[in-house]
């Protein structure tokens, strides 16, 4: 059986990607991973900083690891207000897996890219799989040039690296960790809380989103496919539900009928305004066969239900 290592296993993907893992590979088959603790109890955890290279070739040694999952990064908003460490935190980690792959010690590496790399000059409707890319934040720099280093380190090198450019995900077992789709997550709490939404984008502003469990799915069936499938090395697009503030805000009234909302748009919004609205996700489909389950009001509904308060 493969032994599978993810890394920033505690934050909002990582949670439920491991628990995903090992209901398909066994609990002892995927070890968990991260600077700080986590509630995922039913397999082996590591305490890993990604950027000690030592640290991370001791873990994959020890546990004999053969994929990588990389999920450690500095997101959005949080990288704004870092930029130095944002840079060193998501290149470094990336190249100590990359140079994993090249060297033969593991065999495959799942890293994720963002609609972050999209710019104010991308087309913002249907944002195709090959485009202008002019980032403007750290963090869409970032990947933008994490894209690029996996493309050169698969034609140059042959490893094996999967990727996708997730929309903001929105789920309820872990709290995101400081990006600008942020709130799509934060507004259910207030909704469940009775409370008064003040939310920090426009009531007009489109972002490309996605419930976890499609995100989820994604992830893993791209890692899973024939090699041969893969076909783009830098990262796939893949398109889940688009919706505004306003959208999100109607679904969930449509429940709740006295939930209430302002708009206090703060350094983000500037973020979200460089973001692309929808994405053609034309060629995962094509390519692996990917498609999204879960529309605006199913993941509204989900997301009321189970929001713990
Ligand atoms: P998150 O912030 O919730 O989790 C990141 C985890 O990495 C945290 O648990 C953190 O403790 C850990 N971490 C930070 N520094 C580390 C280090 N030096 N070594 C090891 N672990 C470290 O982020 P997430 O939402 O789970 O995102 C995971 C990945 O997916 C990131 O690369 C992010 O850019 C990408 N992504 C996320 C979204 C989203 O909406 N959540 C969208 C697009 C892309
Ligand atoms: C963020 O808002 O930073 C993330 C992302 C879309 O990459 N959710």
């Amino acid at each position: 059986m493969k032994k599978i290592l993810v890394v920033g296993s505690s934050g909002q993907i990582g949670t439920e990607l491991v628990i995903e893992l090992r209901k398909l590979f066994g609990n002892e088959s995927v070890v968990a991973s991260d600077i700080k603790e986590t509630n995922l109890n039913n397999g082996p955890f590591e305490v890993l900083d990604i950027m000690d290279n030592e640290a991370l070739k001791y873990v994959v040694s020890k546990h004999q690891i053969k994929e990588i999952y990389l999920l450690a990064a500095l997101l959005s908003a949080t990288a704004e207000k870092n930029p130095d460490f944002a840079w060193r935190l998501n290149m470094e980690g990336l190249f100590n897996v990359l140079n994993l792959a090249k060297d033969g010690v593991i065999e495959k590496v799942f890293w994720p890219s963002s609609i972050a790399v999209f710019g104010p000059s991308t087309p913002k409707i249907n944002t195709p799989q090959f485009t202008i890319m002019e980032p403007s934040t750290v963090y869409g720099i970032s990947k933008l040039a994490g894209e690029r280093w996996c493309e050169y380190y698969a034609n140059k090198f042959g490893v094996d690296v999967r990727s996708i450019r997730y929309p903001g995900l929105i789920s309820y077992t872990s709290l995101p960790g400081g990006g600008t789709t942020d709130y799509a997550v934060d507004i259910f709490y207030s909704a469940k809380k009775g409370e008064n939404y003040s939310c920090f984008l426009k009531q007009d502003t489109p972002l490309p989103m996605m419930y976890m469990e499609d995100a989820i799915r994604a992830t893993i069936d791209l890692m899973e496919s024939d090699s041969s499938n893969v076909k783009i090395r830098s990262s796939y697009n893949i398109s889940g539900i688009s919706f505004t503030p306003a959208e999100i805000y109607a679904s969930i009234k449509k429940r709740k009928p006295e939930f209430s909302i302002e708009y206090a748009p703060d350094f983000r919004q500037q973020i979200a305004d460089s973001w692309p609205g929808s994405i053609d996700d034309s060629r995962a489909r094509e390519d692996w066969g990917w498609h999204p389950k879960f529309d605006l009001d199913q993941m509204v509904d989900i997301m009321l239900d189970n929001v713990m308060v």
